[in-house]
């Protein structure tokens, strides 16, 4: 059935849940990896990508422009933006060599690219390093020849000469084997006429699109008292903060101080560019709520800029959507705050104020996943159940299934 799947480190469908968790392959040391590449077809040769080279990093931006995800009905398709690439593909202690890329020998043009990244991962009782892949890609034209399998064994390949045999990743296709209950992405509806001409929303019967709009209004300032846009000097309480929230949750990269301030600070656009609202080239937003009294960092959020081109339309050819990243809130951690719903207070009127901000940076729509304490806030009105869905992986790794990642011991 899954002829490259099967051969792979990965629980295999049907097997349940493991009584203990754990790697599939014990480690190797360096010297016993393979040391050269996997052999690609005759026309074809390997590249790693410099994406501090701006004139590479638009190459991968171009192939994912016009290759990487659409939606089912090929109406959307990601449209990462070169910022976007180098600030997901440089973390703190990123390694060169897990940028594969594919070119064609004869005119070196760019057709194949899968990336990792490093991250110190949680998972239920165990903390160990892996490596993060995303952005696998091969050309529309070069489809359905195994290239992707090829693509993936040189990247475990460069991950395991580092001696990182972990790593986890997110599809929308189902392989062998998602730990984690299918994902829904939920929608909050910012500019609503443009999401219906765009048909990504429709008008719902009984209901016409002056109303849809009036429902949809929100206010220009933001409502929560003591936000503001995070700074330098918020990142020691910011690091100790998203610590303390994680703990509610299954599965969790563990970020030091130099991984926060990547995460939220270093996506930030060109300074003294823009408005109050949006830089040249921002790709992260990130605010805190400090208490006016004792300067303290209560809560933070953050969301990031994942804009898609809309195919073949005559008017709009890209929406402009925000994605939440992660957040905190140290209403988490009073009594009982789970079961009498102040947790879920903060945290709707959190998402009330991002929702704000990602509007007046003229967002089109803001998108949440069912994960975190997300399904604390997603079924306030403004949030719709939306059609695409993500499945979670583990690759060497055995744990149960997750529900929505969220802790056992937390409410769910
Ligand atoms: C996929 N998305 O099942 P079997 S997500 C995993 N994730 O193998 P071919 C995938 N496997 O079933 P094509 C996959 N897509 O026979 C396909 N496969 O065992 C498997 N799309 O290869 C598939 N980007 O080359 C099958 O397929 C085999 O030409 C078929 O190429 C696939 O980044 C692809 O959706 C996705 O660009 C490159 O369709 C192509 O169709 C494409 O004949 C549009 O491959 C863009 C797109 C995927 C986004 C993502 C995460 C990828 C994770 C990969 C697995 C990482 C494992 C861990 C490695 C490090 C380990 C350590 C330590
Ligand atoms: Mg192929």
């Amino acid at each position: 059935e899954h002829k490259f799947w099967s051969t792979q480190p990965v629980p295999q469908m049907g097997e349940g849940p493991p009584e203990e968790d754990g790697y599939i392959e014990p480690s190797k040391p360096a010297e016993e990896v393979r040391q050269d590449p996997y052999p690609l077809p005759k026309d074809f040769e390997w590249t790693m990508i410099d994406i501090n080279d701006p004139k590479q990093t638009a190459e991968v931006h171009e192939l994912l422009s016009l290759n990487y995800v659409e939606d089912d009905d090929a109406t959307f398709r990601f449209k990462y933006s070169a910022e976007f690439l180098q600030w997901a593909l440089q973390v703190p202690g990123y390694y060169k060599e897990w940028h594969v890329g594919v070119r064609v020998k004869s005119n070196k043009k760019l057709v194949g690219f899968i990336s990792g990244v490093p991250m110190l991962l949680r998972v239920r009782k165990h903390k160990f390093m892996a490596a993060e892949i995303n952005y696998l890609c091969v050309h529309k034209k070069l489809r359905s020849k195994r290239l992707a399998p090829v693509l993936i064994k040189e990247v475990t390949r460069q991950v395991h000469l580092k001696g990182i045999f972990q790593a986890i990743y997110t599809a929308g296709v189902v392989v062998p084997t998602p730990f984690s209950l299918l994902l829904g992405i939920n929608t909050g509806n910012l500019n609503v006429t443009k999401l219906v001409d765009v048909q990504f929303s429709w008008v719902p019967r009984n209901m016409t699109l002056a109303r849809m709009i009036r429902l949809n209004q929100l206010a220009n300032k933001m409502q929560l008292p003591g936000i503001r846009e995070m700074t330098e000097s918020d990142i020691p309480q910011v690091t100790e903060l998203y610590a303390k929230y994680m703990e509610r949750f299954d599965m969790v990269p563990i970020m030091n101080a130099h991984e926060i301030r990547h995460q939220f600070l270093s996506g930030g656009g060109k300074a003294g560019t823009g408005d109050k609202w949006r830089r040249e080239g921002q790709v992260v937003w990130a605010y805190v709520v400090e208490n006016k009294d004792t300067h303290k960092i209560t809560d933070f959020l953050s969301f990031y800029s994942l804009p898609s081109t809309v195919i073949n339309h005559q008017k709009h050819s890209l929406l402009e959507a925000a994605y939440l990243h992660y957040y905190a809130s140290d209403a988490a951690f009073a009594e009982n705050a789970d079961e009498n719903g102040s947790l879920s207070h903060r945290l709707q009127g959190l998402i009330g104020d991002a929702l704000i901000i990602a509007n007046n940076a003229k967002f089109d729509v803001f998108n949440a996943l069912t994960m975190m304490d997300n399904n604390l806030f997603l079924k306030e009105t403004r949030f719709a159940t939306g059609n695409g869905y993500l499945n979670f992986y583990l690759y060497n790794w055995r744990t149960a299934p997750l529900a929505g990642m969220k802790s056992e011991n937390g409410v769910s």
